[in-house]
Formats: structure tokens, sequence, C-alpha cells
């Protein structure tokens, strides 16, 4: 598919960009995909390949699934294009695996029932590159595992992911947990996914103690709830 120029510049719009995206992954055309975006990546950089193309372009076929506009289908299609680009941002001189660990360790994992590895995967890579121990535990990961973890460790942070209405209830049995096993404050319980931005009361409806609406985000967050933990044990 041709993508338009603006005047006086070689650079294609970004909006036919993201529409070239979207069509390519709707033809399934996954190597397609890949080369248009290692383009743009060799152009602006692997971070803005991220916040400027894949993350609109899977919100909008994500809206549009309801509509019937895209299947789910393509919907994988867009998540293994988005993979396939985490892993070669990772592996880019300073990268995820260049930074030394200083931080953490901290337990990440998809809610119980969740299967949309995708945002946990990008924010557990971001976090490691910016020094943090990550122990992540992938999807479908039942409530006592994450604090399980926790102990086992000495994290004092469990980050949920959870990207539908029915999965984000489940994070309510990890605020059970952890209360339940005395560690409130101790262990601080970062959420999100998708479904955090679009229902702005869910974060304190399922007991968490913070969010952050992207991987650009996590960092600061995690740096916070970090802190809020250790003031928290000085104070028990
Ligand atoms: C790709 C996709 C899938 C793929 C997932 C593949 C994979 N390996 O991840 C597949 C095809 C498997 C899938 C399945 C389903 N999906 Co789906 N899916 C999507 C889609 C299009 C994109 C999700 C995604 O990867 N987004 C991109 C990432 C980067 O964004 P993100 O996950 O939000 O993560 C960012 C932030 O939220 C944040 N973040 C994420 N996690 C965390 C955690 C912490 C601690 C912090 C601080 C931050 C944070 O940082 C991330 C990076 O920037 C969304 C649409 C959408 N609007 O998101 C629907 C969507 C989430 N899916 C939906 C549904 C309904 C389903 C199914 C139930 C469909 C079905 N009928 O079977 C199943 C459920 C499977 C399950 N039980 O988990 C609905 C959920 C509706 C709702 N709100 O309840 C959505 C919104 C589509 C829609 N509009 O209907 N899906």
């Amino acid at each position: 598919m041709p993508i338009a120029t603006t005047p006086n510049q070689t650079e294609p719009a970004l909006t036919d960009v993201r529409q070239s995206l979207i069509t390519l992954i709707k033809q399934a055309d996954r190597a397609g995909a890949n080369e248009l975006l290692d383009a743009w990546a060799n152009r602006h950089g692997h971070e803005e390949v991220f916040k400027m193309l894949l993350e609109p372009a899977l919100t909008a076929i994500g809206e549009s699934i309801t509509g019937e506009k895209h299947t789910l289908a393509q919907a994988y299609v867009a998540s293994k294009v988005a993979e396939d680009m985490l892993t070669k941002a990772m592996n880019q001189p300073g990268g995820n695996a260049a930074t030394e660990p200083t931080k953490g360790p901290v337990v990440l994992g998809n809610a119980e029932s969740d299967f949309h590895a995708l945002g946990r995967r990008m924010v557990a890579t971001m976090l490691r590159s910016k020094g943090w121990v990550i122990h992540d535990l992938g999807n479908d990961v039942p409530a006592s595992e994450f604090v399980d973890k926790a102990l086992e460790t000495g994290a004092r942070i469990i980050g949920v992911s959870a990207m539908t209405m029915t999965t984000a209830q489940g994070i309510r049995d990890v605020r059970r947990e952890i209360d339940a096993r005395g560690l409130s404050g101790r262990i601080q319980l970062a959420v999100g996914g998708a479904v955090f931005l679009v229902m702005p009361g869910l974060l304190e409806e399922v007991g968490g103690d913070g969010t952050a609406a992207n991987m650009f985000a996590a960092p600061s967050l995690f740096d916070r709830l970090w802190d809020q933990s250790i003031q928290a044990e000085a104070t028990l």
C-alpha cells in the first residue's frame, strides 16, 4: 500500500503509516508489518515505534473488534507483530539486557484467567531497562502464587496486569491474600491494563495501590510504591 508524504518532506504522514500498519495486520502480513516498523524504527527509534504506531494500532484494532471491523485473529497478529518489535528493541544496544540490575526485586504477572501477555511483557521490558529485577510469572497467575513469590524473593511490589473487566475482578483476590497474610503496606499492589484506562474507579474497586497508563509511566510508579513500602514498614 503506498504511503502519502507531507508537503516538502520525504517522511510519510503518521496517520498514513498507522493506516498502512493496520492494513498489513488485517491482511495477516506479519513480515510486511515488520518491514514497515523496522524502517520507521531506523528513523525514529524503537521507543517511538511503540508510542506512535503500535499502541495506537492495537487500540484501534481492539476498539473495532466489538464493531466487527476486525477479528480476534487480527488482534492476535497485531500482538505478534508487537512482540517481534519488543524482541528487537530488547536486543538493541542499551536495550533490556544492557542495564545492571539495581532495584527490586518485584513480581509481575497477568491476573488469573488473563492471557493478554503483551502489555505485561512491555512493562517488564521497560522496568528491566531501568534496572529493576523482575520475576515474571507469566499469564493466568492465581492470587496465592503472586504472594508466595513475593515472599520467596523479598519483593516489595506485586504488579498485576489485566485486560478485561472480568479478569480485573480477580485482582481483588490478590489484595485479600496480601491483607490476610498481614502484608498490607509492606507489599504494594501495582495494577494495569487497558481496562483501567476506560474505568477510572477500577483501581480503588480492586484494591490496587497504584496504576500506570503505559510502560513509559511504569518506572516512576514502581519507584513511588517501593518508597511507600519502606515507609510503611518503618511505621510498623
Ligand atoms: C491483542 C488482544 C488479544 C490477544 C492477546 C495476545 C497477547 N499475546 O497478548 C488475544 C487474541 C489472545 C485476545 C484474547 C481475548 N480478548 Co483481547 N484484546 C487484544 C487487544 C486488541 C490488544 C491488547 C494489547 O496487547 N494491547 C497493547 C498493550 C501494549 O496494551 P496494554 O495491554 O493495555 O498494556 C499497556 C498498559 O495498559 C500498561 N499495563 C499493562 N499491564 C500493566 C500492569 C501494570 C502493573 C502496570 C503498572 C501497567 C500495565 O502498560 C502496557 C504497555 O504500555 C485489546 C484491545 C485494547 N484496547 O487493548 C483486546 C481486548 C483487551 N480483548 C478483549 C476480549 C473481550 C478478549 C477475549 C475475551 C475475546 C474472546 N471472546 O475470547 C479474549 C480473552 C482472553 C483472556 N482470557 O485473556 C476486550 C476486553 C473487553 C473488556 N474490557 O472486558 C478488548 C478490550 C477488545 C474489545 N474492545 O473488546 N485479545
